[in-house]
């Protein structure tokens, strides 16, 4: 009897941000399901797009709707550009869900043009679930989450590299069955990209550039979105946190090769794969399409208080915007620091 309550209580939670009867498919009776409805979960952009890990919901069922949306996004300090989006905005919402999972889908397009959806968590045929959706059709589709990992989603539509370089991605985190080993303080999810987008006079949107893009010439390189927003809004940890990164490379293009100034990786996951592990890494390299995860301890008798860049070590797009700080603690020289 108490079970039962327990359980319907988790059921009205979840249901409570679930909009429509926009969900249908096959009920699972027995088993609690967490909806989350990306037209009403929005992800926080200002004053920098929430970089915190979003909490994993005990429910082993998972459904997430999300909307394909145009939207106007700011992609560096006082450059604006008309992007493509889940969710409505770049990045689109993390999703995070547990190793075994039922992941349920729902893609509406609400744009005027098709487009598509790819998870790399997924083993699926990419003819049914990952086919076109055209302007204010929906699809649906479901998967079993089998591989833990730092995972990319993005549209796979023709030309892919037009829809990356718009905004079409987001990022997946499917924890281990078992947790990752290690408690993690903080818990962060980036995800790099890069805009080729052509800078317009007196504020005017900035233009799509695709010839740029073909030659792989990037106008900004960033992490969420938009270039330094984490030199101007740093991540803050504790003295002694361990923290652990979530990083995943959408490209379209470039690699990210993966830095933190002033620390070295106790440990990274390629793949975000337990079985994986490496241990004290300097760098490490996530393709475009790629995924892994870093931890690094803010050690006080080594890496403590201070101010730590984390950055993709190829500097020549790291100095496009890909690069912010992690603030340990509260260091003095935090307020002379050159930005
Ligand atoms: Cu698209």
């Amino acid at each position: 009897m108490i079970r039962k309550r327990v359980l319907f209580t988790t059921i009205a939670v979840g249901a409570s941000v679930l909009t429509t009867a926009a969900f249908v498919g096959e009920n699972h009776p027995h088993q609690a399901v967490a909806r989350t409805d990306f037209a009403r979960t929005i992800t926080p952009t200002t004053p920098d797009y929430l970089a915190k890990l979003p909490a994993l919901d005990p429910a082993p069922v998972k459904e997430f709707r999300i909307p394909i949306k145009d939207a106007t996004l700011q992609i560096a300090p006082g450059i604006t550009y008309q992007g493509w989006t889940f969710g409505g905005t770049v990045p689109g919402p993390v999703l995070h869900v547990r190793q075994g999972d039922l992941v349920k889908v729902t893609v509406v397009n609400e744009t005027p043009m098709p487009h598509s959806i790819d998870f790399h968590a997924a083993r699926l045929p990419a003819n049914v679930a990952y086919r076109a959706i055209m302007p204010k059709d929906s699809i649906q589709f479901e998967f079993t989450a089998t591989d833990p990992g730092a995972f990319l989603v993005h549209c796979g539509t023709p030309p892919v590299l037009m829809h990356l370089m718009q905004g079409m991605y987001m990022a997946m985190i499917v924890d281990p069955r078992d947790g990752w080993g290690t408690r993690a303080d903080q818990e962060f999810v980036l995800l790099q990209s890069e805009f080729y987008a052509k800078d317009a006079p007196g504020g005017a949107l900035a233009q799509p550039d695709y010839a740029a893009a073909q030659e792989k010439e990037a106008s900004q390189v960033v992490f969420n979105g938009r270039a330094f927003q984490y030199k101007d809004h740093p991540l803050h940890v504790n003295v002694g946190d361990r923290v652990r990164l979530f990083v995943v490379n959408a490209g379209p293009s470039l690699t990210s090769d993966f830095h933190i100034v002033g620390a070295i990786f106790n440990r990274v996951y390629p793949d975000g794969d337990p079985a994986h592990v490496l241990s004290d890494v300097q760098t490490y390299a996530v393709p475009a399409g790629g995924g892994a995860v870093f931890e690094t301890v803010f050690d006080p008798k080594q890496s403590g208080e201070g101010l730590y860049a984390f950055v993709t070590h190829s500097f020549a797009d790291a100095q496009k915007g890909a690069v912010g700080l992690i603030q340990v603690g509260t260091p003095k020289q935090f307020a002379t620091m050159d930005h």
